[in-house]
């Protein structure tokens, strides 16, 4: 199959997700092939002082359109926070949680559709309309997902209290996804799936930000019975996360922080699992024999996202793999 033909499809969420979709939109480009498909994972979506906010849609709608802050890794560039501060002033919303006022634009559009019927499928496509985004974005699933996470003490936290105000550093013993059990796949996910010759697993959190891709009720389904090669690219390299605090939800599901072992946990699918091939950074050059044993088979690359030349060239070794 020449790669001027090739149908992606890209499984995303945050931060890694945004600089993975990136680097396959400029890989794409270079060979004139399609535009890709990007499942955006929405398992911590959210309501939050009337308004829905999708963290991992936004991060990655805002950096297809170059409009996304950068530093802070989250919200749009330049963004100012007056509404934010009349907010909190009311006691609205969650004090350590800041709405921008640019966001805050783009979650009163899409409360203001969903609340006129729109699904969220159909509020996504409206907003990439706004954009050239140069990919199509789809919700993993129209139902609302939420993430809680369970802690050793007993408690539960919704993910973004977990996340943002305490970084983390309340000890979990598990995470759920209320609402996971009824949801079924956005309009056009498993097409795109059944139709793509290439299934790009980006080097998202494998626990929040894949996990729910994965839990969404024929999806990993969709990905065991496609025609097209899968291939995940490790978040881990050196034996360490790259960005986030993903080390913290590996070891609350029982799994290591290491590449080999997140390749373990997705699975070859020879074996009922996701993958058929896994992208190692050279630093994880030694954990190849692994992967292979797993079934799956092992390339290694540089892995760091560094710019967007970087994630293009990753994207053109999964694309090749
Ligand atoms: N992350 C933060 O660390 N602090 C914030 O105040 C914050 C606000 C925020 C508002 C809207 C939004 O879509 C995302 C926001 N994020 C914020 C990022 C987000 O909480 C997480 O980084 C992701 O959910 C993890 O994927």
């Amino acid at each position: 199959m020449p790669l001027a033909q090739t149908r992606v499809v890209v499984l995303a969420g945050g931060v890694g997700g945004s600089k993975f979709t990136l680097g396959v939109r400029a890989a794409l480009r270079k060979v004139g092939a399609p535009e890709a498909t990007v499942v955006v994972n929405t398992g911590d979506d959210l309501w939050l002082a009337g308004v829905r906010l999708q963290p991992d849609v936004d991060s990655i709608t805002y950096a297809l359109a170059g409009v996304n802050d950068t530093v802070r890794g989250w919200g749009r560039a330049g963004d100012t926070e007056r509404v934010n501060e009349e907010l909190q002033a009311w006691g609205g919303g969650w004090p350590w949680f800041t709405l921008g006022d640019l966001d805050l634009g783009t979650h009163l559009a899409r409360t203001g559709w969903l609340r006129d019927g729109a699904t969220p499928t159909q509020v996504l496509a409206r907003m990439a309309e706004r954009w050239p985004l140069g990919a199509r974005l789809l919700p993993m699933t129209d139902s609302e997902v939420d993430t809680h996470v369970l802690l050793e003490d007993g408690g539960r936290l919704h993910f973004q209290e977990w996340w943002t105000r305490h970084r983390a550093a309340l000890v979990p013993r598990a995470f759920e996804n209320p609402g996971i059990a009824e949801a079924v796949p956005a309009p056009g996910v498993v097409d795109a799936i059944a139709g793509a010759d290439v299934v790009l697993v980006a080097p998202s959190n494998p626990v929040v930000s894949i996990g729910p891709i994965l839990g969404v009720r024929g999806i990993r389904e969709a990905l065991q019975r496609t025609e097209a090669t899968v291939v995940g690219v490790s978040p881990i390299i050196g034996g360490r996360v790259v960005r986030g605090m993903a080390d913290v939800c590996l070891t609350a599901i029982g799994v290591e922080t290491s590449a080999a072992a997140v390749a373990r946990h997705y699975g070859a699918r020879s074996d009922g699992g996701i993958l058929d091939a896994w992208l190692l950074a050279e630093e994880d050059a030694d954990a190849a024999p692994e992967v292979t044993a797993a079934g799956i088979r092992a390339v290694v690359a540089p892995l760091w996202m560094t710019d967007v030349d970087a994630s293009a060239a990753i994207a053109a070794a999964a694309l090749r793999a």
